[in-house]
Order: C-alpha cells, then structure tokens, then sequence
C-alpha cells in the first residue's frame, strides 16, 4: 500500500523542519506533501529543502482546503491512503505504522487522544468539551469515538476516493464533518489510542468564552452535515471505488 504523509502547515517555518527530520526517520520523505497555506514564512522553501513536496495555496484557505488538495494530489500520484500529519510537532510518528495497521478492516482511522491507553494531558474544561463532541459525533458515525477533532489520522482508498472529490472547507469543519460525510457514504471509522505532544509555543485557546464558542460552531456543522447534499461526483467515486474493490 503506497501510503502519502500530508502535513497542512500554516507559518510553521519554527518547527516543519524538526517535524520534516522525525518523519523522515520512520517514512520515505519523497512521499510526504506539505500544503502550504498562504504562509508568510518560509515554511514551503525549508520543507523543500528537506526533500517534501510541496504544494501552495496562494491565499490561506483553511486546513480543510488544504487537506483536499492533500487527497487530490495522493489520487492524482497513485496513492492508495493519506495520513494527516500536524506540522508544529504535536503529532507523534511512532504512531505511524499503527494507524497504517489499523486500517485494516477500516476507512478512516482516527489517532485518539482520550482513549484508553493515551496520556494527553488537558483541563477539565477542555476535556469535557471534547467529550461532548465526541458523544455526538459518535451518534452519527454509530461507532464510539472519544477525539472528534483530532487531526491525527488515516483515509484508506475508499474514504481517498470520496475524500478528493469533496472535503469540508468551513472552519472545524474538516475534523467532525468528514466524519458525518464519510458515515453517510458508508465507510467505517475507528480509533486507535495516540500519545501527543503539548504545542510548543503559541497561546493556547483555552477561555471558557472561546471553548463555548468553538462547541456552539462543532455542534452547528453537525446539524448541517447531516442535512446536507452529497455531491453527486461523491456518491459516484463511493461507487467506482468499491466496484473496483470486488473486482
Ligand atoms: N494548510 C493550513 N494549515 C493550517 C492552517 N491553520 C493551521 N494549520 C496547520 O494545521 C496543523 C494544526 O494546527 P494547530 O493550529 O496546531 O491546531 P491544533 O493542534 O488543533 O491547536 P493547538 O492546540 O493550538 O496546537 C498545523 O500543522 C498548522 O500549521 C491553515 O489555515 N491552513
Ligand atoms: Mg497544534
């Protein structure tokens, strides 16, 4: 299974190479694509340097955007599944070939944070926020999910196909909606237990305003994605990928 690291990065000039370096030790580095956002640092020309691909978006248009033209270009160079890979070192490549293992019997793999096994220390405030997401967000995929929003994760070849030729745009979007979008087309989720790191600088969003804020939004985008059209080009790719599949 030929398998693409896709690390969307937004001003990570200070960490991408460290996260480029640890990568490169467990993944060939020739199949790793970073989508640069529109940053204004020199992100895209140090993870060249470090022998990624890179791909830029003029103007910054969100990790969503970024992570379908992640899955475009894996569909567009053959790829079979894309692992979705933080550029600021949270993520943990230890955990890379788990998720690759675990997509075994699954479409999406998801690397958790609270489930059982993970360390991942945060407040109670946050936990709980994440927890109720969660609980959600597992109604619709009728599976049991514990991390909703976690950016760590895997799309085999048939959440690929889908995943190119629709992926949530919209702010947070990304992590629940793919989520809802992927059940609805049935493909199966699962999670496997991750260690990630602390962000290593930066200012946490941590305010009881802004955790209220952020659960009324996630709690918005999982009202409309149940009602949402699935695009037409969606349902089709769904088809050919399993017809393909029993072939
Ligand atoms: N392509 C793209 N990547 C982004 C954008 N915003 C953030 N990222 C990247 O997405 C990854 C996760 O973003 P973070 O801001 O660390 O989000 P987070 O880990 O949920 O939040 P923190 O707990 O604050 O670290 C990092 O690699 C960022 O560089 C964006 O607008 N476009
Ligand atoms: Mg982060």
């Amino acid at each position: 299974m030929r398998v693409l690291v896709a690390v969307p990065a937004l001003n990570e000039a200070a960490a991408i190479g460290q996260v480029l370096s640890s990568l490169a030790a467990v993944h060939p580095i020739g199949d790793v694509v970073i989508v640069d956002d529109g940053s204004r640092d020199n992100t895209a020309a140090i993870a060249r340097a470090a022998g990624a691909h890179v791909v830029s978006h003029a103007i910054n248009l969100g990790v969503g955007a970024a992570m379908g033209t992640a899955f475009k270009y894996a569909v567009r160079n053959g790829y079979d599944a894309v692992i979705q890979f933080d550029g600021d070192g949270q993520h943990r490549t230890e955990h890379i070939g788990e998720l690759i293992a675990a997509l075994d019997g699954a479409d999406i793999v998801i690397g958790s944070r609270f489930a059982v096994g993970g360390t991942y220390k945060s407040s109670a405030a946050r936990r709980s926020v994440q927890r109720l997401i969660a609980g959600v967000t597992s109604l619709f995929a009728r599976t049991r999910l514990t991390d909703a929003t976690s950016g760590f994760r895997i799309a085999g070849p048939r959440a690929l196909a889908v995943f190119a030729e629709h992926y949530p745009v919209e702010w947070l979007g990304d992590t629940v909606e793919s989520i809802v979008l992927a059940t609805r087309q049935n493909l199966t989720v699962r999670e496997i237990p991750v260690d990630m790191n602390e962000r290593a600088g930066g200012v946490p969003s941590q305010s009881v305003f802004k955790a209220t804020l952020y659960t009324a939004r996630i709690m918005f985008i999982l009202g409309l994605a149940t009602i949402r059209t699935v695009p037409p080009q969606v349902r089709s790719a769904n088809r050919r990928q399993k017809a393909e599949a029993a072939a």
